[in-house]
């Protein structure tokens, strides 16, 4: 496997162009064109997403499943198209193996409910990593206490890669998942997850990828990935927030109680006895978020529309730019330095706290985040209490990278 920091990526000269179809980086911030570079907590929307949604509620609201009428009609065409845009999109066997949830979290708690809690056993063990978000841990955690399995943590090293070695010596008889990230969120490390999974399969053991900032970066294909679970949230590949998907093998959708109750997920209701609906329909209880499938669906083509892997390079391109930039900065340190990296800049700088740079880059029109990242211990890990991060996304281009560093080379300057 090449570093993506010493390949040489393929040219993707008309994606900067791709900047005006997002009309909300037109704006200024504090009088400064806008430098969005929190792609990692949500992304911008598309002109085609935002009419896609006014299309929807302008011309065909309506509850979906049960109308006769057109508009209902139309309603359940769009959603229902939806799920089969997002199959077509990860590769799935079957429409039937996608589930609609409110998000990536949403979708690994499901996980926990569903497959987990009735298989699970007191001292049952399931396997993560150190660099999880936190919506890959704290669901664990509850399963663990109702039922008494035990949470493993597989270690990472100095630079945020996953040990492979380590993680293996940890998958024990006992292991009934392991639910890794497919991109670190806080980190930018890109998981060999195929490895990974390979490895878990020989060992009988499922897999739960956590795909929530891989989608809209690399291109996912969930057979050849050979998972079994797989998730994702709308908002981060330039859709709605409220919609996610659950990507499961549909045998083990199957085998799944569903995880709550109401309209659509059943069949037929007596007070004596309650036939469920058939798969997905049963995990997706009460009216769901229509517009935000629709928006989805309409995210997917855009992005179909470029090509993941011309966005890959093209973002790819961006981080060793950026990379190189930042290391012209004296006491800034960088967080995540794995050899495979998506486009993620996490940095701490010396005797600044991270809200100061981000709040200061701010009046640069500069939007970046600071904190946490929902991922402490990475944060415990590496000693700091948190860190700045630039995340970058399809609509960036070097001019924005520029803008970003030369902004923080001010912002150093203002703070010694
Ligand atoms: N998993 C990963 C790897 C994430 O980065 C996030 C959100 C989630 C799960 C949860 O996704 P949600 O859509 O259900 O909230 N990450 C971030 C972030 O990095 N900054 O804000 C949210």
């Amino acid at each position: 496997m090449s570093s993506p920091l010493t390949a040489t990526p393929p040219p993707a000269a008309d994606l900067p162009a791709r900047r005006n179809d997002f009309p909300i980086l037109q704006r200024q911030v504090h009088g400064r064109r806008l430098v969005y570079l929190d792609n990692a907590a949500t992304t911008q929307k598309p002109q085609t997403v935002i009419e896609a949604l006014d299309r929807y509620y302008r011309e065909y609201n309506a509850n979906i499943h049960r109308g006769v009428h057109t508009l209902s009609e139309e309603a359940t065409e769009a959603y229902e198209g939806a799920r089969a845009t997002v199959a077509r999109f990860i590769n799935a066997s079957s429409e039937r193996e996608i589930v609609f949830v409110r998000g990536t979290t949403e979708a690994i708690n499901l996980v926990a409910q569903s497959f987990g809690r009735p298989r699970l056993a007191a001292g049952d063990e399931i396997l993560i990593t150190h660099l999880e978000h936190h919506s890959n841990i704290v669901p664990w955690q509850l399963l663990c206490e109702q039922t008494g399995a035990v949470l493993k943590v597989a270690p990472i090293n100095e630079r945020g890669e996953v040990e492979i070695g380590a993680l293996e010596r940890l998958l024990s008889p006992r292991t009934k998942l392991l639910s890794v990230a497919h991109v670190s969120n806080a980190l930018g490390t890109i998981n060999p997850v195929a490895e990974i999974t390979a490895l878990a399969r020989r060992h009988g053991v499922p897999v739960l990828l956590d795909g929530a900032q891989a989608v809209a970066h690399l291109p996912v294909d969930v057979q050849a990935l050979d998972c079994d679970f797989y998730a994702f949230s709308g908002h981060k590949i330039f859709g709605p927030t409220g919609i996610g998907v659950l990507w499961a093998r549909e045998a083990l959708l199957e085998e799944m109680p569903p995880w709550q109750g109401g309209g659509d997920m059943i069949r037929t209701v007596s007070f004596d006895q309650t036939e469920y609906n058939h798969v997905p329909h049963k995990f997706e209880a009460g009216t769901p978020h229509i517009a935000g499938a629709i928006g989805l669906a309409a995210a997917i083509d855009y992005v179909q529309g470029i090509g993941l892997e011309a966005i890959g390079a093209y973002e790819h391109g961006l981080l060793e730019h950026a990379t190189a930039r930042m290391q012209e900065l004296e006491g800034v340190r960088l967080i995540g330095t794995a050899r495979h990296k998506a486009a993620v800049l996490s940095f701490t700088v010396e005797g600044a706290h991270p809200n100061d740079i981000g709040l200061l880059l701010d009046q640069h029109g500069v939007a970046v985040r600071s904190g946490h990242h929902c991922a402490m211990p990475v944060m415990e890990f590496f000693g700091v209490s948190g860190t700045a991060r630039a995340s970058m996304a399809l609509y960036n281009t070097r001019e924005d990278v520029d803008i970003f560093v030369d902004s923080l080379a001010k912002v150093l300057e203002l703070l010694r």
